[in-house]
């Protein structure tokens, strides 16, 4: 049987210590830039790319992650904002549950509505357990899903919710503070956290500078998500930077 992008994904976890992720969002404000930030992603060692936003302004979510997928060789998996985001061209999906809140819809409407197309396409699926944090300032997964963060101080209710999402079956658990964020997970929780889970845990929101990737590795982090940096800074030495800081083997 070949191996899974998944496998392929934990095995340059163990290998390299901890996995950088780099996250284009494929909506129209992006469009001129996209190739560019693709290159950049290329040239500056990440491992894989998350393609996805909370909200795409446009029909052409399709002909932005074919152009992403023609100019990469990484594995390019979604990273969905809603059932509307699936494309033959990624490699594979995270299938999140966004198990911090309790609209419905993120616990199991979406998840309805594209199994059967995610069938049809083919591609891969990786259950993800996604909990929003209160990462400072008001995010868009905040505003469109409809759901509260938990509050970066109540470690115990991020614990119980982390383990019901490895309960649940899911293979990594995402702590995402929201894109933009002026606090990323606390490191605190990611060591405790990973002191008591079996599944790798995801970081995404406010993550942009190696000092904080390489805190979070040494915590417990096994995947470090980089969206904004490579939007707002798109400087090639700095991105080399943190990858290398999140490489820690
Ligand atoms: C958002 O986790 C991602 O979903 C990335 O966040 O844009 O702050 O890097 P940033």
């Amino acid at each position: 049987m070949p191996i899974s992008i998944f496998e392929k994904l934990e095995a340059v976890r163990e290998k390299r210590g901890a996995v950088a992720v780099a996250l284009l969002d494929p909506d129209k404000k992006n469009d001129n830039d996209l190739l560019k930030m693709v290159q950049l992603v290329n040239d500056s060692d990440f491992d894989v790319v998350f393609v996805g936003g909370s909200l795409i302004s446009d029909n052409e979510f399709e002909s932005r992650i074919k152009a992403i997928s023609e100019n990469t060789d990484l594995p390019v998996i979604i990273f969905p904002g809603s059932s509307n985001q699936l494309s033959k061209h990624a490699n594979g999906v995270l299938f999140l549950s966004l198990i911090s809140g309790r609209n419905p819809q993120y616990l199991i409407g979406e998840h309805v509505k594209s199994a059967p197309v995610i069938r049809n396409l083919g591609i891969e699926v990786i259950p993800t357990a996604y909990i929003l944090l209160d990462g400072g300032v008001r995010s868009s997964v905040e505003v469109i899903s409809n759901t509260s963060p938990i509050p970066m101080n109540k470690k115990d209710i991020i614990l119980a919710h982390a383990l019901a999402g490895e309960y649940l079956g899911n293979k990594l658990i995402f702590l995402e503070a929201g894109s933009g964020a002026k606090q990323y997970a606390a490191c605190e929780n990611i060591s405790f956290l990973s002191s008591q889970l079996n599944i790798p845990i995801v970081v995404g929101g406010g993550v942009n500078t190696p000092d904080a990737a390489h805190k979070l590795v040494s915590s417990g982090a096994g995947y470090i998500v980089s969206g904004t940096q490579i939007e707002k800074i798109p400087i090639r030495e700095n991105l080399q930077t943190f990858t290398n800081a999140v490489h820690q083997r």
